[in-house]
């Protein structure tokens, strides 16, 4: 962190309220648009941003402008006034230049999905590699999308600011910026070398890694499993730091890590930041992909994780598919789910419920045995036992 920093980066606040704007076409449907926008509702709670109002437009190819049409901004224009909204969030990217025509045709501050997801990050961040990587994809971001019209507008709402943001003035930004990439850069090759050195001195162990989408209950089983105290939470992305814990079920030893959720359109900016973050997914010998089964999407969240996993190049690992939250569901729901998910996939699935402790016996046992697999396959002859 820097001085400075604050009138760099967009930063949502609490005190803002928010309008969120969505778009549904023949690629997702109304139904579809409805659910991005309750998890964009989601996000903004999560940065403490109250909602006020969603709207949808249906929209097969943006408008290079301004991403949505005129009247379409007319109509936002009048609820921003009707409602005294600060903020719209917009659920699509925006390009830099669609951000800024947006922002001064409604004389509001505009935020798009990536921006949120990266100012919730910045917050949640904890140790030095995770702020650092965090900082950088936020100042990447930003680079392109310097206005200073932020820090105007939050000043002096009423648009005064608009002309005052000189070009002068961001071309400062812009120079304090390239040179923050470049140090952050420098601290994550730093931090990297210091990860490199560890990971050779560690133990012949077979490791696991909890991944997922966000909010499915990770933690919580990580919790569970190796009796930590890892953060959980009812928010999106709690959990930002990789936690790795040394667990022993019947005997068996290995290695547990608790990583970062995934979600839709994850901006990209982030996942090559988070890279080594992910290390400990793409070094996992068995990864354990955890669904929140209560959730009506929760098929789309497991193509979400799947494609995250594939850019990892981390798919082709032993998994198992843990259905969490299984509390919440009804017998008939349980027994539709047991028919399609535990016959016929081509990896071991089970039932749970973290918080209630249902089915952790099975589930223990399905790893065990995977864990056995894994030190036979790896470290044949290793008398793990004994470690
Ligand atoms: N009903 C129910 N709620 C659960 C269960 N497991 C976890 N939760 C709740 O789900 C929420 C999210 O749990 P976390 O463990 O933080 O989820 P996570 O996957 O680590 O989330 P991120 O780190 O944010 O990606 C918390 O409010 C938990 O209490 C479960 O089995 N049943
Ligand atoms: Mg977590």
């Amino acid at each position: 962190m820097y001085q400075g920093e604050d009138k760099l980066y967009y930063t949502a606040t609490r005190a803002d309220r928010a309008i969120l704007m969505g778009i549904w076409n023949r690629t997702h449907s109304l139904e579809q648009a409805e659910e991005y926008l309750k998890e964009l509702a989601f996000l903004a709670e999560t940065a403490g941003v109250q909602a006020v109002k969603m709207t949808m437009q249906k929209l097969d190819t943006p408008h290079p402008a301004t991403f949505v049409g005129k009247g379409k901004l007319e109509e936002v224009q009048a609820d921003v006034e009707k409602l005294e909204a600060t903020l719209v969030i917009f659920d699509e990217d925006l390009s830099p230049t669609q951000l800024r025509n947006i922002e001064r045709t409604l004389n509001i501050r505009v935020l798009d999905r990536s921006g949120l997801i990266l100012q919730i990050f910045s917050e949640h961040a904890r140790t030095a590699q995770a702020r650092t990587q965090v900082e950088l994809a936020r100042a990447e971001y930003m680079l392109p999308r310097l206005t200073r019209l932020w820090t105007h507008l939050s000043r002096e709402r009423g648009g005064i600011g608009l002309k005052g943001a000189g070009e002068k003035e961001i071309e400062t930004d812009r120079r304090m910026l390239r040179t923050r990439i470049a140090q952050l850069k420098e601290e994550l090759k730093h931090i990297a070398k210091q990860t490199e050195t560890r990971r050779k001195h560690r133990k012949p162990m077979v490791r696991v890694a909890l991944v997922g989408y966000t909010n499915v209950g990770k933690s919580t089983l990580m919790n569970t499993l190796a009796k930590s105290t890892v953060l959980a939470e009812n928010k999106l992305f709690a959990t930002l730091d990789t936690t790795v814990r040394k667990v022993v079920l019947s005997t068996v030893p290995f290695l547990l890590a608790d990583t970062v959720g995934f979600i839709r359109k994850l901006p990209h900016h982030l996942v090559e930041s988070f890279k080594s973050t992910l290390d400990e997914v793409q070094e996992a010998d068995i990864l354990v992909h955890v669904i929140d089964v209560s959730n009506y999407h929760y098929m789309e969240h497991i193509r979400v994780v799947q494609d995250t996993l594939a850019s990892l190049q981390a798919m082709d690992k032993p998994m198992l598919y843990v259905f969490n939250k299984a509390d919440l569901l009804d017998e008939d729901e349980r027994a539709d789910l047991s028919r399609t998910w535990l016959q016929g996939q081509r990896h071991p699935a089970v039932f749970i419920s973290a918080t209630q402790r249902e089915g952790l016996e099975e589930l223990r046992n399905l790893l065990v045995a995977m864990v056995i697999d894994q030190y036979k396959h790896k470290y044949p002859g290793l008398d793990y036992y004994s470690m």
